[in-house]
């Protein structure tokens, strides 16, 4: 069968316009596509900025001993600094009984003169925030405030002389 020159030429011009109309496509979407992007999000109205994040430390009691971040103490007559708070600094509080009986937690710290006592169940957890600020310890001396669980004060299993009693040590 013979192929005329017309015919050839209809099959070349055939490929070359499909190739070039691929092309033209190929190119528009390419420079086209930044106008298809979605706008950037808005930002965020004003009054709603995040709040600035409160420190969280865990205090840990157990039968009998409070545990915190710079270690346990679990002696009433040699109480060990369990927690340093930094002066003006907010902090949470969070205290998690890890034993099967329900503790205290008691300490002048925290609503100084009037002691603040709450229970704590076993395995359950309270959260308080407080931000220490004393001005001795703004001029450069250390606070210490007791910590401690006084269930069955005056019995034979009183936690306090158990060894329920560390120290809040709140620095500069
Ligand atoms: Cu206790």
């Amino acid at each position: 069968m013979q192929v005329t020159n017309a015919k050839k030429w209809a099959v070349f011009v055939g490929i070359v316009g499909g190739l070039a109309l691929g092309a033209v496509l190929f190119l528009g979407q390419w420079s086209y596509a930044p106008y298809h992007q979605p706008p950037p999000p808005p930002p965020p109205p004003s009054g709603q900025e995040q709040e600035e994040e409160v420190p969280e430390i865990v205090i840990r009691l157990g039968n009998f001993f409070f545990e915190g971040p710079e270690g346990r103490s679990d002696s009433a007559e040699e109480p060990k600094v369990v927690v340093k708070l930094k002066n003006g600094q907010r902090y949470k509080l969070v205290f998690e009984n890890v034993s099967a009986t329900p503790h205290q937690v008691i300490s002048p710290l925290f609503a100084a003169p009037e002691e603040k006592i709450f229970s704590v169940e076993p395995n359950g957890r309270v959260e308080i925030e407080i931000t220490p600020g004393f001005l001795t310890v703004e001029d450069g001396f250390p606070l210490q405030f007791d910590l401690s669980c006084h269930v069955g004060q005056g019995s034979a299993f009183d936690h306090f002389k158990q060894g329920m009693r560390a120290l809040i040590e709140v620095i500069p």
